[in-house]
């Protein structure tokens, strides 16, 4: 071409055109080896509000970053979420990252992967492994950390008395193990005593069904508290309460996990006393892991999430910056 100027004016207009028309600009640096990422993520289901959150997190990041996402909806089910992660492997994918709806019952798989060199990622849930060389690393909270945080909110509240209802996650998942047993050893020595516990799967219809029988069985009077493992089930539960004529938040205490937008309101509302977040807008750290892992990086064994609590003092404030 005779005229430079016109060459490098051409090149540099190409170049402004390729940045800014690219449709999946990725925000962050691709694999080293400059291709796009091809992900096998294997979610629990569906079963919460949380959930429905943590899912598009993780689609909207894989957009943004230009990730190919494939997306596996365990519905509430370990064995769907393990033939998944069979795909995932026979599909060669660069990662997998898994949501584990329980905490056992991992290995065979997860052996399968590493056999494959295929990196994996644990996010949200822990598992329960004894080569924890068959994962790269945790991403999600600390379920223990939410469980005693609520049980010394509930102590303060109460100057450590009461009898509590509890509202459990799913069975043998590690939220609901770890919410329950931190939770208990907290109010291990005060007059705080959980007189009854039962399942209602992390799910709103649930947590008012098993709050109607628990209304069924103890009058007003027979018990002080309820604490439930996640927002869906407390506020399931508020809707049996008020429907049995009692006044939840006042007759009776609703403190609860997730920090769901609904929740913090219903505290602004007097309904529910407090909420301990749990963040499920994972999409941007677990993606940040997956890239180092891929990229041969080490990654935390743990990466725990930052957790506030809510109650009548910060609520009104915390609600309108709800994200989820
Ligand atoms: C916690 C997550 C739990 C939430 C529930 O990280 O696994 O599962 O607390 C969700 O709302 O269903």
């Amino acid at each position: 071409m005779k005229n430079p100027n016109l060459a490098l004016l051409l090149s540099l207009t190409f170049t402004v055109l390729t940045v800014g028309c690219s449709p999946k600009a990725s925000t962050s640096a691709p694999s080293p080896a400059g291709k796009a990422l091809t992900i096998g993520f294997a979610q629990t289901g569906a079963e919460s509000d949380w959930r429905k959150a943590n899912t598009k997190s993780m689609k909207d990041e894989a957009e943004k970053r230009g990730i190919t996402l494939k997306f596996s909806d365990g519905q509430g089910k370990q064995e769907n979420q393990i033939s998944a992660v069979k795909n995932f492997i026979t599909q060669h994918v660069d990662a997998i990252v898994i949501a584990p709806l329980v905490e056992t019952g991992w290995e065979p798989v997860l052996k399968e992967a590493k056999a494959a060199k295929i990196p994996v990622i644990i996010s949200d849930r822990t598992v329960k492994v004894d080569d924890e060389s068959l994962y790269a690393g945790f991403v999600g909270s600390d379920f223990k950390t939410e469980g005693k945080m609520v049980a010394d909110w509930l102590i303060k509240k109460t100057n450590g008395k009461g009898r509590i209802l509890e509202l459990q996650g799913t069975t043998g998942s590690a939220p609901a193990n770890d919410r329950h047993s931190a939770f208990a050893d907290a109010i291990k020595g005060t007059g705080l005593t959980i007189i009854d516990s039962q399942s209602g799967d992390f799910r709103r219809d649930n947590g008012k069904q098993v709050m109607e029988a628990f209304l069924k069985k103890y009058k007003k009077g027979d018990f002080d508290i309820v604490y439930a493992h996640n927002d869906d089930m407390a506020l399931g539960a508020i809707q049996a309460i008020a429907d049995a004529g009692l006044k939840p938040g006042t007759d009776v205490l609703v403190v609860s996990i997730d920090g769901l937008k609904e929740a913090v309101q219903a505290i602004v509302d007097g309904k529910i006393n407090c909420v301990v977040e749990c963040n499920p807008l994972a999409g941007a750290v677990v993606y940040d892991a997956v890239a180092k892992v891929v990229a041969g990086q080490p990654v935390p064994r743990i990466s725990y999430n930052k957790d506030e609590m809510f109650d009548a003092s910060n609520a009104k404030a915390a609600v309108a910056t709800r994200q989820y």
